[in-house]
């Protein structure tokens, strides 16, 4: 399919996605959150890839919600409408591991949707904020709820009342990024993450996702009781039989999915 506001391209193992709509800061508005969501699920549903790449422009990854679609609609055309749904779930439905590129700003549903990636690598130019408190609302696509569970609720408050930025050395030092990059090696260094992912077991690597994302959901008990049942399970699995076979025979494990 065609898209207009973001770009697909699939080369090896690796789909990226890249917003685009430039004049708008990669604004999301509802056609681009339609586009995004059917983009991430053909990308999920495509045998040959093994990783997903999120990014934006130099700029700006995304600024967030498109103010301009929705500053006149009323409460029941946003609560009837929610447009923002459709794109909720399809990044949460995924379950190849996503990965958001930042590079410039990632405000309001801009840095809520990086939240939502599995990790975010980050250039030294980018912006994280939840600035909707300047424009008289709050957080909607999980910032309030994501952003405390990465950064803790001090630095959760402070960036929500405040509506103030956070850059890429904070977003580091508090959790919320895994790696800070020069920007022009934003892509490089995202695509060699998933490269190296996608030499990965498939099995393993849905696994560990599924338990890292288990730890938000459940009690500690649980969530050490799913991790076990996970770890015991990939003993069934022939990838589990070549990876320790290849470590001890000091070669690259050559993994099948199965
Ligand atoms: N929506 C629509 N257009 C935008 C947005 C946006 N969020 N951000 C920037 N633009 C547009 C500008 O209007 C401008 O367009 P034009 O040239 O036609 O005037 C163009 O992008 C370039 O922007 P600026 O000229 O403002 O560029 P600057 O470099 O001067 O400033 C900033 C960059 C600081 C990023 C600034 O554009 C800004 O503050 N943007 C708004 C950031 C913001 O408030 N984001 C939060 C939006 S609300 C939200 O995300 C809620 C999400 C939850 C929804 C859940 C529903 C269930």
């Amino acid at each position: 399919m065609a898209y207009e506001t973001i770009i697909v391209e699939v080369e090896d193992h690796v789909a990226t996605i890249t917003l685009n709509r430039p004049d708008a800061l990669n604004a999301l508005n509802a056609q681009l959150l339609a586009e995004l969501s059917k983009a991430l699920i053909e990308a999920d549903a495509n045998d040959k890839v093994r990783c997903i790449i999120l990014t934006g422009s130099a700029k700006a990854f995304a600024a967030g919600a498109d103010i301009k679609e929705m500053s006149e609609k009323s409460f029941v055309e946003m609560f009837l409408g929610d447009f923002f749904e459709p794109a909720i779930e399809a990044v949460g439905r995924v379950r190849k591991p996503v990965i958001a590129a930042v590079s410039g700003y990632a405000l309001g549903g801009g840095c809520e949707l990086a939240m939502m990636c599995d990790f975010i690598i980050a250039t030294e130019t980018a912006k994280f904020g939840q600035p909707e408190i300047n424009l008289g609302v709050i957080a909607g696509m999980g910032g309030t709820q994501r952003l405390t569970r990465y950064v803790g609720k001090s630095k959760a408050m402070d960036m929500h009342l405040t509506g103030r930025f956070m850059d890429a050395e904070e977003a580091e030092r508090s959790g919320l990024v895994s790696r800070v990059v020069p920007a022009k090696k934003l892509m490089e260094e995202a695509r060699q993450a998933a490269d190296k992912i996608a030499e990965k077991s498939m099995v393993a690597t849905i696994a560990a996702k599924q338990a890292v994302n288990r730890s938000y959901e459940t009690t500690l008990t649980e969530g050490l009781l799913f991790e076990r049942r996970l770890f015991h399970s990939l003993f069934a699995t022939e990838d589990q039989k070549e990876g320790m076979a290849a470590f001890q025979e000091k070669r690259t494990a050559q993994f099948r999915d199965r």
